[in-house]
């Protein structure tokens, strides 16, 4: 993508609304423009990162065997009046009603029409486990919508559900879920720590929040030393194996969310402690029979008896992520994406945009690197090479690709990586042959 043709409106200044550096950048990076208080649109350069993020999610839901639908974001306030959250849920449900007076809402979460949809379709045990996940927008009208995309109230969530016969089935489906999210956030390059924490209006009596630790998380959370050290996981494992002993292991260490976490009876000594503040990026809950009973939600057993569906439900805020990811790279010249989620892989930027053998050699090497599938944003506009340099470094693309008079007349471009500052000069194939990865 060619800059000068790009819709990239950055900002020179930190905007004052901005009250964290994720915020900050999102907006001085035109990745996002805010639409109403805790609104916001998506611009070319933020919805990129936003696919990625959604699209490692995606594909760990899928390896764990969890299937893709799509629910709508409108949903019918009856469904909420049968499994009884509909008056319980409070100020933050938006709801609507339509031409025929009847009442709607914007979906907050999905265990009811998911649920509706089960009870329709599965009769019996053998139709069984099945976990079924969609990436749809949600909106709460939160009391504080604040720092972005990280306490939205419209914002997108990765959420699944998981349907068993018995509560040892569903023990299982938690566990794959599990795996599949310390996989995801370390494909991410994030340390996220699964924590024991209160299930809230979702409910049951057994849940996880991941966090990741960060000054500006919301949350405040306590974990074992050990954490701060500990590797997080990017081993394969196989779902269909007894998952309790990596349950075991993932959970043996202590880290709680401030409303579970009670000092007097915390395991670990306060010399072995930390206190910290975390961004929940996810959060997984195992509450058995909650929705299925109420909505009769049932299958029969071998012996032709019925029971009500053991259920989990399990979510990922997507487009927190993408803030989460900021607060963990960055650094005072701008953002520094891990490879992963970075929305172009190479920085291209041509120092003299009025010299005819430099814009030769850089529209050369445009059309080589994306010739061998690299994603390629082009600094091809007239504007002072510090300007473009700092562009670059507040954008955060690993790596850079600098074209300039003295380079080519040696026939040699410079690459840098972004993370580390390094620069090196080498000869233009093997600069090019570098880059692709
Ligand atoms: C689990 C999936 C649920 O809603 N029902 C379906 C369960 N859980 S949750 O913890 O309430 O939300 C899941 C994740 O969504 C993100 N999130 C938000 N992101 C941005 N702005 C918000 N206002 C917001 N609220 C929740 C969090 O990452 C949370 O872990």
């Amino acid at each position: 993508m060619r800059l000068s043709q790009y819709f990239l409106p950055l900002l020179r200044e930190n905007p004052a609304e901005a009250q964290i550096v994720s915020h900050r950048l999102m907006l001085r990076a035109g990745m996002i423009r805010q639409s109403s208080a805790g609104i916001y649109s998506w611009l070319p350069l933020g919805l990129r990162v936003l696919a990625k993020v959604e699209q490692i999610v995606r594909e760990e839901q899928d390896r764990s065997g969890a299937q893709e639908i799509l629910m709508p974001t409108i949903q019918p306030a009856d469904l909420w009046r049968e499994s009884g959250r509909y008056d319980d849920y409070g100020a933050e449900m938006l709801r609507i009603r339509d031409r025929h007076e009847r009442d709607m809402l914007y979906g907050p979460t999905n265990e009811e029409v998911v649920t509706a949809i089960v009870r329709d379709a599965v009769r019996s045990y053998r139709d069984l486990p099945k976990n079924l996940y969609h990436i749809q927008w949600k909106f709460r009208d939160e009391v504080r919508p604040r720092f972005g995309v990280m306490r939205g109230r419209e914002f997108l969530m990765k959420d699944a559900y998981s349907f068993d016969i018995d509560q040892a089935g569903a023990k299982h489906s938690y566990n794959k879920m599990m795996v599949a999210y310390l996989r995801t956030f370390a494909r991410m390059g994030l340390k996220a720590i699964p924590m024991r924490a209160d299930t809230g209006p979702i409910g049951g009596d057994l849940s996880h929040e991941f966090q990741i630790l960060a000054d500006t998380g919301e949350s405040e959370v306590y974990c074992d030393k050990a954490w701060l050290d500990a590797d997080v996981l990017a081993a394969d494992v196989d779902y269909d194996s007894d998952l309790e002993p990596f349950y075991r292991e993932w959970t043996s260490r202590y880290a709680a969310t401030d409303e579970m976490h009670d000092a007097a009876t915390c395991p670990v000594p306060a010399t072995e402690l930390v206190t910290a503040r975390g961004i929940e990026v996810g959060h997984i809950f195992y509450f058995g029979a909650k929705y299925s009973k109420p909505m009769g939600a049932l299958a029969s057993l071998a012996d032709g008896s019925t029971v009500p569906l053991e259920m989990g439900s399990y979510g990922i805020g997507v487009s927190r992520l993408v803030g989460a990811l900021i607060e963990a790279n960055h650094d005072d010249s701008g953002i520094i994406w891990p490879e992963a989620v970075a929305p172009f892989r190479v920085g291209l930027v041509n120092l003299r945009a009025g010299d005819a053998k430099c814009v030769a050699a850089a529209d050369d090497a445009y059309s080589k690197l994306r010739a061998a599938g690299a994603e390629v944003l082009y600094e091809d506009r007239d504007d002072s090479p510090g300007a473009k340099f700092a562009t670059m470094d507040l954008l955060g693309l690993p790596w850079q690709l600098i074209v300039g008079p003295r380079g080519v007349a040696a026939g040699t471009l410079e690459v840098k990586n972004r993370r580390s500052g390094e620069r090196q000069n080498l000869p233009a194939e093997a600069a090019l042959n570098r880059l692709i990865a």
